[in-house]
């Protein structure tokens, strides 16, 4: 057997995404035949204990509490950066100029204009580099961008996506802090815009090409909340909620909603398509059907097929267990990095790049923009 090429991980991070990303690290051999060798080199996080922890829970060989230690060791390939937004843009540029390769966890940045120097970095440094919108990589997510790509929604009339959830409803919820730390506008820039909608953003522009123009309504149903750091109550900065139309450069008209006010709703992410031959959707609840209506189909059968995407011709499902058995939310990221390591292989760049993930960025920012002004607002592209 031909001997693999080790590629050696930096975490920065030890919380929910970090998690995600160790368990894809570990999993990827077991699964998908590759020339790279993921190896846990090292983890970083503030609390020692909880770093070591961390370590040993994942197998990472050592920790620290200093992200730089770890940029700086000539001995890392890779830095994964899955710590709070307002950390990534000085982790991930260090990294690039270290000569690291760099996978970010969404939304790339606070806002575009620092995205951009993210992206002018990466760039500079020519270090391969991925945004983590993992979503598409479910296989029946990428089974749709393949039917769309095939021609077979004809023209497209019109793009729909939600991103509900109900985890701060309670004006008890405090803002910052380890878990709550997408609530501190200065941590995460936004609220459900950047953390949510982002990743219906980032499947609209894969699937459906630009977005051209944007008209948005926010609104924050708890105005203070405790601060973690300070103990006192404080404004709060977030969008709890948002939902804008948009016009896409293909004709196609958009509208999204996010929320983390609809009760009874834990992470219900759907999108539907509308073209004139066929329309397909999907939703996160159920995250291996996906739903395909063609208008083609013979007239007394025509109706909506719920596929179980999950035979061995279907996306990613060759590697894992027999036809008809079902993976779940965690195998997004063994996929991402999987295509990750055969991009490296390749030479062929996988995305989101940061250049890519820099136009979800940007119409972020308009859709904000656009709240903010009651105005229509073209993204920046
Ligand atoms: C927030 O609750 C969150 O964890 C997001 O930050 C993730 O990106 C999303 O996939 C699930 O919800």
């Amino acid at each position: 057997m031909k001997a693999k090429k080790e590629l050696n991980v930096g975490m920065i991070g030890y919380g929910f995404m970090a998690r995600t990303h160790s368990n894809a690290y570990r999993k990827v051999g077991n699964f998908f035949d590759l020339e790279y060798k993921p190896v846990l080199k090292s983890v970083c996080g503030l609390v020692e204990a909880e770093a070591e922890a961390f370590a040993d829970r994942w197998g990472y060989e050592s920790f620290t509490t200093d992200w730089r230690k770890v940029v700086e060791r000539k001995d890392i390939d890779i830095i994964e950066v899955c710590v709070p937004n307002n950390y990534h843009a000085e982790i991930a540029i260090a990294a690039a100029k270290a000569g690291k390769m760099v996978i970010c966890e969404k939304p790339l940045a606070l806002n575009g204009p620092q995205a951009l120097t993210m992206v002018e970095a990466v760039e500079a440094a020519g270090v391969p580099n991925l945004a983590s919108f993992n979503y598409r990589r479910i296989p029946a997510v990428t089974m749709a961008k393949q039917l769309i790509d095939q021609g077979r929604l004809g023209k497209i009339f019109h793009y729909r996506s939600n991103f509900l959830q109900d985890w701060t409803i309670s004006t008890e919820v405090p803002q910052g802090g380890m878990g709550t730390w997408r609530l501190d506008a200065k941590a995460a820039g936004s609220g459900v815009t950047g953390d949510l909608l982002a990743h219906c953003i980032d499947l609209a522009l894969w699937q459906n090409g630009p977005i051209t123009g944007v008209n948005a309504m926010t609104e924050t149903f708890v105005k203070e909340r405790k601060s973690v750091e300070s103990g006192k109550m404080e404004p709060v900065g977030i969008d709890d909620a948002c939902t804008f139309f948009c016009r896409f450069g293909n004709g196609s008209m958009g509208n999204f909603e996010s929320t983390r006010y609809a009760r009874g709703h834990k992470a219900l992410f759907t999108f539907e398509i509308n073209g004139e031959k066929a329309s397909i959707r999907w939703d996160l609840h159920d995250l291996h059907r996906l739903q395909y209506f063609d208008h083609r189909d013979e007239g007394i059968l025509r109706g909506w097929r719920s596929i179980h995407v999950s035979d061995g011709d279907q996306p990613y499902m060759k590697h894992w267990w027999v036809p008809g058995l079902a993976i779940g939310y965690e195998h997004s990221f063994v996929h991402q990095i999987a295509d990750f390591l055969e991009g490296l292989a390749t030479g062929k760049p996988v995305g989101p790049t940061f250049r890519d993930a820099l136009a979800t960025q940007y119409v972020c920012d308009a859709v904000l923009a656009s709240a903010a002004s009651g105005q229509w607002i073209s993204p920046n592209v």
